[in-house]
């Protein structure tokens, strides 16, 4: 094999070893680069004990006048392929089963020492290496991405001073106060123990029989019903730590923090119709779209931020701050963002690194503390306790667990134990001094000495009985268009409960939320529609709760999917230009066409090389997969387009999911066609934009000369076109309800 070959059929990692390879700047990189296998030009396959083997696709077995006899138990290539493979599964995740890892790097900006001692958070010469894995809560391993649900957002730091992780969500809130409920609410959410119906699915009568059972859950149910629970990227997605931890300074006061991570892309999400057919179309939606953008070196980045408050102010709110079904409303503790993380390497092998990746909530570091939040301190039992189920006990040593510190202990043994450790004793104190634990000055984790008094007992604080306040902060902070999604939400997983006392009381409970929510709900699933609401509502609203208080500063289409609709006799100026634009403003632009081979512009011969080949064919794809539409005139091309029942069912089904549309000349009738496209709203010289349809009519480019009038001209049809997709949706198409073409 030459080597040409060997690096386009090898693994990122065994190019870098067959072209050198060398350190990297990453010290976790560098680390795990130890654990990969060299494979080159020279490398044989051997058994997993070392010996070249010649043949590995025939059982070694008895022939006779070329008749088959039987097979040989004696064969060591036969068995130990056929061992392994049957050995290959570990249990999946029982929870977050459905994940997706990256690497990436963490670097302050702002160092908190007033606030806490930890490295980290301090020193703004580190960059910290970090591994992250997002997922979905409900689905077996491979259930599909886009489902309605929670998605995990689990950050793993490989500090200095050791493996810090933040086992997070992208909602702030959770369904319940107390880990020893955990069990209840994952059974009542996973598939029916009776018949395993529905996967990865909320929509189901158990998952609503435990909300409306448990008040507490009352809060975060309104969040998962949002469009927070059907995000368009893991790159537009904000995370939390949710938990209350806290942090400790040099002085040894004592800070209560959240942590929040925000995308610097906005936080954005598909529409609900979308979400369900890409479930189907593309179950690998979301860790194809992190994978490709960080292959197009298009890193994504979030914000890192805190909500701190001082030890002395835990009583100072109607909410109690331990309790992880609350939120710290963002107009009453800002958040202060003090660090950027980007995601900026994709695994080399899903199974070591991304399926063996385990993430502790106990694995703090010097600074860093918990609090008394009862989910969290049932979770720090947790998960290290299901590693140990998944991973056996020495999980810990795996490549990608693995901290960049030096590990040191008198721990031992165990099934699958790499290191060795040499010297005579393994236990402290010995009679040689040797590993004792570390003082405070060299480094050494010193636990907060809190006081502690109090009645043992199975009770929490009546703080923690407040259940509808944040749910009706939350209602009252959406958008109408968010709020709208919501009811459609509700309206959508009450629909697949068949028992009525289910839906009937779970629009009850609605009733002490928000009445005219309830009402609408309760009209659409069936059932008594409520009268009277079940508790006032307050009124109040919080900033850092609607997806549109994050729509970025300046807005940007970069990363964003363009889908370029084409067909033989396309105008290729207007081609060039839009495509060209597409580029330079940092998304990308995707050619799709009839077939996926040659297709040739007007006025040129039909001979390879004078086309385009397209990236992808009209049945290969959906509209779906892409975050906007651009149909490229040409006579004829926009005849065939026309005709074609699927280019319109492409552009009547992105209008219908709000997406930024644009079309020049003749392929202004096809979109025109397609959708019945309202009055013109705005006009400026010849572009039109009416609803997020952008078009530019007259445009002719036979000559070089009106090439470059069309690059003139196609500026303003091409700043709209941009600004229509920068917004990611056209909300008002949905507001007047005008997207019902889907
Ligand atoms: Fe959990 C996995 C997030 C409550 C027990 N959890 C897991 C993962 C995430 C979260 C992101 C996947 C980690 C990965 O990618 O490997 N969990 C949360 C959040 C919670 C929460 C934000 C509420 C604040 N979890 C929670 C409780 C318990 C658990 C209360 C148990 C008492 N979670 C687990 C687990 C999992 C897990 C069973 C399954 C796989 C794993 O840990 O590694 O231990």
């Amino acid at each position: 094999m030459s080597s040409a070959m060997a690096s386009q059929i090898l693994p990122t990692s065994a190019k870098q070893v067959l072209t050198g390879g060398g350190k990297t700047t990453d010290r976790k990189e560098d680390q795990l680069n130890d654990n990969i296998k060299e494979v080159n030009p020279e490398s044989r396959i051997t058994s997993d004990y070392g010996v070249k083997q010649t043949n590995t696709d025939d059982w070694l077995r008895i022939t006779r006048d070329d008749q088959i006899g039987p097979m040989l138990l004696e064969d060591p290539f036969g068995r130990e392929k056929i061992h392994r493979f049957d050995h290959e599964r570990i249990p999946e995740r029982v929870v977050h089963a459905r994940g997706t890892g990256v690497f990436g790097t963490f670097k302050l900006h702002t160092p908190i020492p007033e606030y806490t001692k930890a490295g980290i958070l301090t020193d703004t010469s580190r960059e910290t290496p970090m591994f992250v894995r997002f997922s979905t809560v409900l689905g077996s391993r491979g259930s599909a991405d886009t489902v309605r649900d929670v998605r995990g957002f689990a950050l793993k730091f490989y500090t200095d001073e050791g493996n810090w992780d933040i086992v997070g969500n992208n909602i702030p809130v959770f369904f319940i106060q107390d880990a020893m409920k955990f069990p209840d609410v994952i059974h009542a959410g996973k598939p029916e123990p009776h018949n395993e119906v529905p996967q990865a699915q909320s929509a189901h009568n158990n998952f609503w029989d435990f909300q409306y059972m448990h008040p507490e859950a009352t809060h975060m149910f309104h969040w998962t019903m949002s469009d927070r629970a059907i995000p368009r990227s893991y790159r537009m997605m904000q995370g939390f730590g949710v938990n209350t931890f806290t942090l400790q300074n040099d002085k040894g006061e004592r800070f209560f923090v959240k942590f929040h991570y925000t995308p610097t892309l906005g936080v954005h999400s598909l529409v609900w119709d979308e979400a369900l057919k890409l479930a189907g179309q593309d179950p690998d939606f979301h860790r194809k779209d992190l994978m490709e953008a960080i292959d197009h070196g298009m890193f994504p980045k979030y914000k890192f931020g805190i909500q701190v408050i001082p030890e002395s102010g835990e009583h100072d709110f109607d909410f109690d701050i331990l309790d992880a079904t609350k939120v710290w409303p963002e107009d009453l503790i800002p958040v202060r963002y003090i660090g950027e993380f980007e995601l900026n390497r994709n695994v080399d092998e899903f199974f070591t690194e991304t399926e063996q990746v385990a993430f502790c909530t106990s694995h703090i570091v010097p600074g860093i503390g918990f609090s008394d939040d009862p989910l969290l301190q049932g979770r720090n039992f947790s998960y290290q306790d299901t590693q140990i189920t998944r991973l056996g006990v020495n999980w810990e040593e795996l490549p990608i667990n693995r901290p960049v510190c030096p590990v040191l202990n008198h721990n031992r043994d165990g099934a699958m134990k790499h290191t060795i450790t040499k010297g005579t004793v393994n236990y402290w104190p010995n009679r040689h001094q040797a590993v004792p634990p570390a003082t405070k000055e060299e480094g050494g984790y010193v636990e907060y000495a809190a006081k502690v008094a109090g009645l043992k007992q199975r009770t929490k604080s009546a703080k923690f009985r407040d259940h509808h306040s944040q749910a009706q902060l939350f209602v009252n902070s959406l958008t109408q268009v968010e709020r709208n999604h919501m009811i459609n939400a509700f309206g959508f997983e009450l629909d697949h409960c068949d028992d009525p006392i289910v839906y009937e009381r779970l629009t009850q409970r609605l009733a002490e939320v928000d009445l005219s929510l309830a009402q609408s709900v309760a009209q659409m699933v069936g059932g008594p529609v409520p009268e009277k609401e079940g508790r006032p509502n307050h009124g109040r609203k919080t900033k850092g709760i609607s997806q549109f208080d994050f729509v970025p500063e300046k807005p940007t289409i970069a990363t964003r999917r363009i889908a370029i609709l084409i067909a033989d006799g396309y105008d290729a100026a207007s081609f060039n230009t839009v495509k060209a634009a597409i580029k330079a403003a940092g998304a990308l632009p995707f050619v799709i066409g009839p077939r996926r081979s040659e297709i040739y512009p007007a006025g040129w011969d039909k001979k390879p090389g004078n086309g385009v080949v397209p990236d992808h064919h009209l049945e290969g794809q959906r509209s779906t997969m892409f975050d906007a539409l651009y149909v490229c005139g040409g006579v004829d091309a926009s005849a065939a387009l026309a005709k074609s029942g699927r280019a319109m069912h492409w552009i009547r089904e992105a209008f219908g999911h709000l997406k930024a549309i644009a079309a020049t000349s003749e392929a202004v009738d096809v979109v025109e066609k397609a959708i019945a496209l309202p009055q013109v709203s705005v006009s400026q010289g010849d572009v039109h934009e009416s609803y997020g349809v952008v078009t530019l009519r007259h445009v002719r480019a036979s000559s070089l000369k009106e090439a470059v009038d069309f690059a003139k001209d196609s500026k303003g049809f091409l700043e709209q076109f941009f600004y229509g997709l920068s917004q990611h949706r056209c909300w008002a198409r949905e507001m007047d309800g005008l997207n019902t073409q889907v």
